[in-house]
């Protein structure tokens, strides 16, 4: 084994090179090489998998410092069924996780890891969620044969040798184990994109008691970038628990009104409801003075401080974002984004060496090498030129719209929470909570609607505060961690919404614009924090009133809004009663303020007066 960049000349951190060492002694990889996180070094990795034929290099002049990597066809998202949550005790992991024993997790690992590094470099990548040195960041060092990996962790995460500067002698880090799960024996040719033959040989584990992170066999996204859903989330949100904090699947907005005053606020979405437009939203040139800036398009960490208020930052220093339908139309600041220092994964390349995916253009290119390497025409039918789940790397800092504080250590006050889903019908644009304690339950019993191909019908996928993938331990037992936080850590907990761009009208056809115009239900947002803008009170919550939305340079009529506002009882009562299902799986960990606010959603739907209907509010006030 030869080390390249010995550790011990890097940091005197006991636990760090103890961990490096006993890792090595496991993986038995053929060099050992200690990232400093460069730009020189940054080069060399990506020249190398090009010549390697990882990567592609884009045109210099289109793209320039930029790369095409396609993964494995199998090796593609996510893997949610290999995901484990390894407490001590599954009832500690709940119902909606995977879970297995520690000792028994170990010892698959520990098989699986015994020399799995055979031929190949074992990269040591010092890495910090969040500014350095901010009280709300953390250290992770993640231990990968992935030179893909180390590439992408430079632009997902503030990574190289400053993170050892900070973590000092004794400071503590989550350890971060990868690999790829394909050792190379003597003789044996590489692959371009090494993994795991078998999804049952994947493995992205958590630990939550010893906080670690184990992920074997896929060299993908969030199985193998574990900066981002395995620490960010799933391991940050058992620190959260402990601490005192919120650590979020969830976009960060400012939003600055004509007047200059600024606010910021917070959002969660399941995953296909627009949350990367959403964190990029230009308003309409129409709604004169309002600016919306981006903190971050995916995690947040929000702290309670002493000053009374949640201060949030973006654990993040870059965008994994799903290329396709991402368009100059859809979200000109992440094209801007993209333009250059980008790695593609699993996108088309055009002939004169740029890329390409479904939606990017009106028109599709007349050729191109699609994700897998195969040629492409328009006429291929079916195929797609870009895999749907294909995606961009991009520097945060090259975003146009980013916020001039993303990078604050202090992080930004957060005066708002916001929660979204998809639904067709039945359900508002947009509406307050009562209180903390009936937003929690609104964003618990938040979802998608999916249809359940077996019955035609359209379904509630639900997924709680969109963190149901990500959640490291029993989801109920984080609903008391929300309603505790909410009620004890801030004197003014942010106001809570829930929105939906998505209804549908008896053709079919959305009925919000959406895109931009979603910034006429983000005013509302902002002016209630702000105590003005105008209420009603209904079964749900408080909704806006026709006027009391900004419709400057929008033609969207009084009979339009009644239909994306109103609701039809028994649906709406249906959907109370279906609750109940998610809550009864949590048993005695359920906090019994989740089935008194769904309680008190029921009564309210049987006996609120008749002038529930909003248009008939309308009418009756109008
Ligand atoms: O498929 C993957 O590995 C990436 S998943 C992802 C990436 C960026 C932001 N969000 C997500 C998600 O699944 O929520
Ligand atoms: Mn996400």
């Amino acid at each position: 084994m030869t080390t390249t960049h010995d550790g011990a000349t890097r940091t005197n951190n006991k636990k760090l090179l103890d961990w490096v060492h006993e890792m090595a002694t496991l993986c038995e990889p053929e060099r050992i090489y200690w990232c400093d996180g460069s730009q020189e070094e940054y080069d060399r990795l990506c020249n190398e998998l090009v010549e390697a034929g990882v990567y592609a290099r884009l045109d210099p002049e289109k793209r320039p410092n930029s790369f095409l990597a396609r993964s494995h066809p199998s090796d593609v998202a996510r893997v949610e069924n290999r995901t484990f949550i390894c407490s001590e005790k599954e009832e500690d992991a709940g119902p909606t996780n995977n879970w297995m024993a520690p000792k028994e997790m170990r010892a698959v690992l520990n098989e699986q890891f015994k020399g799995c590094m055979h031929g190949r470099t074992m990269y040591i990548i010092p890495f910090s969620m969040g500014p350095l040195g901010s009280d709300i960041a953390h250290i992770g060092f993640e231990i990968t044969d992935s030179a893909y990996v180390v590439t992408n962790q430079r632009i997902m995460t503030r990574m190289g040798q400053a993170v050892l500067g900070v973590l000092g002698d004794d400071g503590e880090f989550v350890p971060c184990m990868h690999s790829v799960g394909a050792p190379l024996e003597p003789g044996e040719e590489d692959v371009t994109w090494p993994c795991a033959p078998s999804i049952d040989d994947k493995y992205i584990t958590h630990f939550p008691e010893t906080r670690e992170i184990w992920s074997y066999g896929s060299g993908y996204g969030g199985n193998a970038l574990l900066g981002k859903k395995c620490l960010a989330l799933r391991i940050a949100s058992v620190m959260a628990r402990d601490d005192g904090w919120l650590a979020e699947h969830m976009l960060i907005l400012g939003i600055e009104s004509p007047e200059g005053e600024k606010t910021f606020v917070s959002a969660a979405f399941p995953s296909a409801c627009g949350k990367t437009n959403l964190a990029m939203l230009i308003p309409p040139s129409t709604m004169e003075g309002w600016k919306v800036t981006t903190i971050g398009d995916d995690i947040a960490w929000i702290k309670p401080k002493e000053d009374g208020k949640f201060y949030a930052i973006n654990p993040e220093y870059g965008f994994f974002g799903v290329a396709p339908g991402t368009n100059y139309k859809s979200n000109p600041n992440a094209m801007e984004s993209l333009k250059e220092n980008c790695i593609f994964t699993n996108c088309a390349l055009t002939d004169d060496d740029d890329i390409w995916w479904e939606g990017m253009t009106d028109e599709p290119p007349a050729h191109c090498i699609d994700w897998k390497g195969n040629d492409w025409t328009p006429g291929s039918g079916d195929t797609p030129a870009a895999h749907p789940n294909s995606r961009f790397t991009a520097p945060a800092g090259q975003c146009p719209s980013i916020d001039p504080a993303w990078e604050d250590p202090a992080g930004v006050p957060i005066s708002a929470f916001i929660f979204g889903g998809r639904v067709s019908h039945n359900f508002p644009l947009v509406y307050q909570a009562y209180n903390w304690e009936h937003g929690v339950y609104m964003a618990a019993t938040m979802g998608s609607e999916a249809t359940a191909a077996a019955i035609g019908q359209e379904a509630m996928r639900r997924d709680p505060m969109a963190m149901l993938p990500f959640i490291g331990y029993n989801m109920a037992e984080y609903w008391k961690h929300w309603l505790k936080i909410g009620r004890s850590h801030v004197a003014t907990p942010p106001r809570i919404f829930r929105v939906n761009w998505f209804r549908k009208d008896e053709h079919g056809k959305f009925i919000w614009p959406g895109f931009g115009e979603n910034m006429r239900a983000l005013e509302w947002v902002v002016e209630r924090c702000r105590g003005g803008a105008g209420a009603i009170e209904s079964p749900l919550g408080w909704v806006p009133p026709y006027d009391a939305l900004n419709w400057t340079g929008l033609d969207f009529e009084k009979e339009s809004y009644y239909k994306i506002m109103n609701i039809d009882r028994e649906i709406a009562r249906k959907e109370a009663n279906d609750q109940e299902e998610l809550f009864t799986r949590f048993g005695d960990h359920l906090p019994r303020e989740m089935e008194l606010e769904r309680e008190l959603q029921l009564q309210r739907l049987y006996h609120s007066p008749p002038v529930w209907d909003l248009a008939a509010v309308q009418r009756s006030t109008t």
